[in-house]
């Protein structure tokens, strides 16, 4: 059995922690959630992330969900792949609040799109978060060009 089993969609936000995991040199196992059958509603897979949503980290500690908890716990767990300035305690928590803002914020606004049923329940309410999401993402994405991205990498010279 593998040390991590990550639940994944291909796609999907669950690809970032995927990443780590393969950078890391992890031994892991990758299982994909048929969203196209909603398995991520099933009683199965609710009993591994009552949240319903991938991705989902098993480790011999419990099961973490978020993708900013689950990338930083790959980055300390295997600090040979430097995957996060473990060193530099104001580095990392600018680390931490990129992924958050993508997390908390990106995520939601372009969950709008096809999701509006998280926040609402009439026609015109969906229409209306819809036809807003090409305004929010593109501000989203703005602030991250402009103010956010270091580059080449979001740090800076490395990630
Ligand atoms: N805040 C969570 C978001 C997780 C999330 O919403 N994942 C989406 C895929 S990108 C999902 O599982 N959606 C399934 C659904 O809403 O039914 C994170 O950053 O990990």
């Amino acid at each position: 059995m593998a040390d991590f089993t990550l639940y994944v969609v291909s796609g999907s936000c669950s690809f970032a922690s995927h990443a780590a995991l393969e950078h890391a040199g992890a031994d892991y196992e990758a299982v994909t959630v048929d969203f196209q059958n909603e398995e991520q509603r099933s009683e199965g897979y609710l009993a591994v992330n009552p949240k319903g949503r991938v991705p989902a980290l098993v480790s011999s500690k419990g099961i973490l969900t978020e993708s900013p908890a689950i990338m930083a716990f790959i980055a300390q767990q295997f600090p040979e792949a430097k995957l996060a300035p473990l060193d530099d305690p104001w580095q990392f928590a600018q680390m931490q609040s990129f992924n958050a803002y993508l997390c908390a914020t990106v995520h939601v606004a372009h969950a709008h799109k096809f999701r509006g049923y998280r926040w609402a329940k009439e026609q015109a309410s969906f229409d209306d978060m819809q036809a807003n999401v090409p305004r929010t993402m593109t501000e989203c994405f703005q602030l991250i060009e402009n103010e956010m991205l270091k580059g080449p990498w979001v740090l800076g010279e490395t990630f």
